[in-house]
């Protein structure tokens, strides 16, 4: 199964009764009345998502298809959008109905959004959810400077944390439109919980007592370490680093039952075992330290030895799921909100768990982070703290459970064999280029990936890329649906050697702007994804038949996405990741910096479509090729 960004959409359906704790979204903070009046009226500033009109996302769906569908099936849509949408049709009352809803709720989507594109999600996050970000490699390379290391992030992200508690984050602004804060204080002490049919999340942050521990895993053994002094002050660093050095001498053994592993399961099969590894009162009271604590620090093993040309592509897979049960993959809970994972040889990064979050706060949390790190001046040697606060994680294992590691380890080790990574730094040009010939970055990279699909494929797919929705209140993303009827033209005309560059240079300035005109559409809230979905979910609480749009193949296809991209920029030189959506796709995420771009590509081996390398070289060849395209046909000619 294939979760929202991808075909099976229809088949979500919305159980009765939600076994959903309190949604973390609704959770307020309310640590300081002073500054939680700053952060509400913050907040409550900010817009509704709005519902955009019924006939216009018909219009915009159809003129979405376009370049995906082919005629018939095209015509036959047309068909059914105009039935659904004609007076007192099926799609005027969903539309009435989702208008009623905007009026009720703080934002018509966001908790339909959760559930639907995370918490009903039953493929295994690892991979299919959950983001990888690797940072620069460090300078380190023994055991010493790992820990020196994560002492100093971990002093990193207290600090980070203080902002988050006194709610002093600065606001962020997309242009001069301020963005919703929300996200930010939802990654910090906070957990999935995997279920039955459908998981939850739960955050701690704003209980009565907040939890002041953090875990730490090291040799797939997990340690519970208390990172605030009694009177409040979080330990300095060289208190960190004598924890730390004491959690890895006590566990220099990999453990023979890697925990951990078990959250890499699909959602059903943990969410079985969870409900009879809990039984057990020691299982039950470990896992909930993990769950309750502040963050995961993985200090990592060693991972398969790699040619240089690799490393950035190794050091994603270690973020993204571990390398595997004989490597880091059991070094990890990843129902844990945020993970920081660091290497033996240097590197770093993280992985952390979607449904809380988008990226760019946990990446402005990195950011801030290495930041921090690079301005610290260590005072003195650390030292082992006598006073000990670190306490090891005590697990028992019935042979059932025995039974539930070895076939997660299994699939595991499959699903690792079946990811390919590639991470390309593209160094020619970055942001740079595209400015100067006035057009958007972001558009420009969308329209390579359009060209480098087509050359590969000769044919344009439905392409996903995350538009913020953060300038709405509680706003998560939107769709920007990157193929369209200007790229196809485009992209057919760039190989014709009949056209004239003057008109493939006016074809790609057509694409470009219809791209960013999408995106300024997806960010104001007047796309059609979200929308739909809407439509659809009311539909399926009525539990009414669902209107024909929503069971036409057009639909199926138009949800089909062989390229889901996003772009996730940082002040630090890193890149993220992430796997396909779907089987016989690419995971694309892209960083655009100044001069150059970070890419991950990623696709299945087991699909032999597609291969993320060579995918990775023809989007190199596809900026070339429109850079040189520009610088060949200078402007006096257009
Ligand atoms: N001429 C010259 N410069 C231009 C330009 C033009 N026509 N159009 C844009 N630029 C500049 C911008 O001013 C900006 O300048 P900066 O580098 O000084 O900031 C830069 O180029 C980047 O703009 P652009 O490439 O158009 O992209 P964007 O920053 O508007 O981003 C999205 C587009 C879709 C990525 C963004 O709106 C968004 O939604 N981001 C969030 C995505 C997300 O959440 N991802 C993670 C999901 S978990
Ligand atoms: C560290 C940041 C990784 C980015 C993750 C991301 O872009 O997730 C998308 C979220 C969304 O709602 O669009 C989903 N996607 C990975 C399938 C593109």
């Amino acid at each position: 199964m294939w979760g929202i960004w991808s075909r099976t959409m229809v088949k979500v359906g919305i159980p009765k009764s939600c076994a959903l704790v309190k949604p973390c979204h609704l959770v307020k903070p309310v640590s300081d009345t002073r500054i939680y009046g700053r952060y509400l009226s913050h907040q409550t500033g900010l817009p509704a998502l709005p519902v955009p009109p019924l006939q216009q996302t018909c219009e915009r769906y159809i003129a979405a298809l376009e370049p995906i569908v082919n005629t018939q099936e095209l015509q036959y849509t047309k068909v059914l959008v105009d039935e659904f949408q004609k007076p007192g049709g099926e799609g005027e009352r969903l539309q009435r109905a989702l208008e009623e809803r905007a009026k009720k709720t703080e934002n018509w989507l966001s908790e339909w959004w959760v559930k639907v594109a995370y918490l009903d999600y039953r493929l295994p996050v690892v991979v299919h959810s959950s983001p990888g970000l690797v940072l620069p490699q460090m300078s380190f390379n023994d055991k010493h400077g790992q820990i020196l290391f994560a002492a100093k992030l971990i002093a990193g992200v207290l600090d980070f944390k203080t902002m988050i508690d006194n709610e002093t984050l600065p606001v962020e602004h997309l242009g001069d439109k301020p963005l919703c804060m929300n996200q930010y204080y939802q990654v910090l002490s906070s957990c999935r919980i995997p279920g039955l049919k459908r998981d939850s999340i739960v955050n701690y942050a704003k209980n009565s007592s907040p939890p002041k521990h953090i875990t730490v895993v090291h040799n797939c053994q997990f340690f519970v370490l208390d990172v605030y002094n009694s009177d409040g002050i979080p330990l300095t660093v060289d208190q960190l680093c004598g924890q730390l050095e004491h959690i890895c001498n006590s566990s220099r053994q990999t453990s023979s039952e890697p925990v951990g592993i078990l959250t890499t399961l699909d959602r059903d099969s943990w969410g079985r075992t969870y409900q009879n590894f809990i039984k057990d009162k020691t299982n039950k009271d470990s896992v909930s330290a993990i769950q309750r604590s502040i963050f995961t620090v993985c200090v990592d093993g060693a991972m398969p030895p790699v040619a240089d040309d690799m490393y950035r592509s190794c050091a994603a897979v270690q973020m993204l799921h571990g390398g595997g049960s004989q490597w880091n993959s059991g070094n990890r809970w990843f129902d844990k909100t945020l993970q920081f994972i660091i290497g033996e040889n240097g590197t770093c990064g993280a992985n952390y768990e979607h449904a809380p979050a988008e990226g760019p706060p946990i990446v402005a949390l990195i950011d801030h982070v290495v930041e921090y790190t690079r301005r610290l001046e260590l005072g003195k040697t650390p030292v082992l703290d006598s006073s000990t606060v670190s306490q090891k994680l005590h697990f028992n294992f019935s042979p059932e459970i025995k039974k539930d590691i070895e076939g997660a380890k299994y699939a595991m080790n499959q699903l690792a064999q079946d990811l390919e990574m590639r991470v390309v730094v593209f160094e020619h040009f970055g942001k740079n280029v595209p400015k100067t010939y006035k057009m958007s970055p972001d558009a420009f990279i969308q329209v390579a990936l359009q060209l480098a699909f087509y050359r590969m494929y000769q044919n344009s797919c439905a392409t996903y890329e995350s538009a913020s929705l953060r300038m709405f209140r509680l706003g998560r993303t939107d769709t920007i649906r990157s193929a369209s009827s200007a790229t196809l033209e485009f992209v057919k005309a760039f190989d014709n050697v009949s056209k004239q560059n003057t008109e493939k240079v006016e074809l790609l300035e057509k694409a470009v702007k219809t791209h960013r005109w999408y995106t300024n559409i997806a960010v104001s809230g007047q796309a059609i994804d979200r929308h739909l979905l809407g439509l659809k979910m009311l539909a399926l609480e009525e539990h009414s038949p669902l209107p024909s749009i929503f069971t036409d193949k057009s639909y199926s296809k138009a949800l089909h996405y062989k390229l889901s991209t996003s772009q996730v920029p940082s002040k630090t030189d890193c890149v993220m990741c992430f796997g396909p959506v779907v089987p016989n796709g690419y995971g694309v995420c892209y960083n655009p910096m100044e001069d150059h771009i970070n890419f991950a590509v990623s696709s299945f081996n087991t699909c032999n479509e597609t291969n993320a390398e060579s995918f990775a070289q023809i989007v190199r060849e596809a900026l070339l090729d429109m850079r040189t395209l520009l610088e060949q046909t200078p402007k006096a000619k257009l």
